[in-house]
């Protein structure tokens, strides 16, 4: 693994740092726009006083703090694979180049000793699972590995109350920050009810910091809503989902392919409206990881 030597020095003088994954570099926005959102993404956590480490894999070694070069090179080369916990030892062995997902972008960051974690959606139960047992690997990393990630909740692509359902049975902690509905993405309110909420970034703090303490593995899952200003048409993101859905399904897309399939047939069916929203939940999301991880380090 390749830590970089900015990542190194605040780690060792106990100073806030935020992972950063790089699949929805590679596969969840389009070029130019990508890069443009991971260098924007990366600011916004400096400008809050903590150190981005933007995670990759290059050329089989993975990378925790990629340069600036190196998430352009992630935005706009062809054929990354997109890297999930179950791929991670290929792409090692065949120094490939891959993007990692939540689940190994999670691996990585523990390796790492990173703790808190930014991103845009997690994955979770897609709908009609209880079929297809189409279930991200993400929920399994939350359930194993000690990394607080900060979305924004559960991608209203998947089935979200499922979704719930598994991570209580894995003992996921979830939080809803600020808003008595779990957040979905795209809109602002899932009308789906969380049962735990929280304030403040301190409050966040404390939880981890207590799960830490008392020896209980496995993640935190803080779900982040888009601001109201955002946030985008329900009726109209209900029927563009169900279209985008419907066309998958008839185009047999399956498997790691269906995420990223969704998002591009949204972006394209909002007229470029669902990207937007995607790049100032993630905005938002960094900034307040930035604050978490920092309250986090008071408290310590
Ligand atoms: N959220 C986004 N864009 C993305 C993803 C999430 O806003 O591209 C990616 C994440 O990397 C997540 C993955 O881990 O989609 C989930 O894929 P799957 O459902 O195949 O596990
Ligand atoms: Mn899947």
């Amino acid at each position: 693994m390749r830590i970089a030597k900015k990542v190194i020095e605040a780690l060792n003088n106990k100073r806030p740092v935020v992972a950063l994954e790089s699949t929805i570099i590679s596969h969840g926005m389009p070029y130019p726009r990508n890069v443009e959102t991971a260098l924007m993404v990366e600011e916004v956590i400096e400008k809050e006083g903590a150190v981005p480490a933007t995670i990759g894999i290059i050329d089989g070694e993975p990378i925790i703090g990629m340069s600036k070069e190196e998430i352009e090179e992630f935005g706009h080369r062809k054929n990354i694979k997109k890297v999930s916990r179950k791929d991670l030892p290929i792409v090692i062995a065949k120094k490939e180049w891959g993007a990692t997902t939540v689940a190994t972008t999670m691996i990585l960051a523990a390796k790492a000793k990173i703790e808190v974690f930014v991103t845009g959606g997690i994955g979770g139960a897609h709908r009609k699972a209880q079929e297809t047992f189409d279930i991200s690997a993400d929920l399994e990393e939350l359930e194993n590995t000690d990394v607080t990630v900060i979305s924004s909740g559960i991608k209203a692509i998947l089935d979200i109350p499922l979704t719930l359902e598994i991570l209580e049975t894995k003992g996921v902690t979830v939080l809803s920050y600020q808003s008595d509905d779990i957040a979905d993405f795209y809109t602002r309110h899932s009308h789906i009810k969380a049962e735990n909420v929280v304030s403040s970034p301190y409050e966040i703090a404390e939880i981890i910091k207590a799960k830490r303490d008392f020896n209980l593995k496995g993640g935190i899952l803080v779900a982040n809503p888009i601001p109201e200003e955002f946030s985008m048409d329900e009726t109209m993101m209900n029927q563009v989902i169900n279209e985008a859905l419907f066309e998958a399904d008839k185009d047999h897309i399956k498997g790691k392919d269906i995420t990223p399939y969704l998002l591009k047939s949204i972006v394209k069916k909002t007229g470029g409206e669902s990207l937007e929203a995607n790049i100032k939940l993630v905005l938002n999301n960094a900034s307040l990881g930035a604050k978490v991880a920092r309250e986090l380090i008071k408290l310590r």
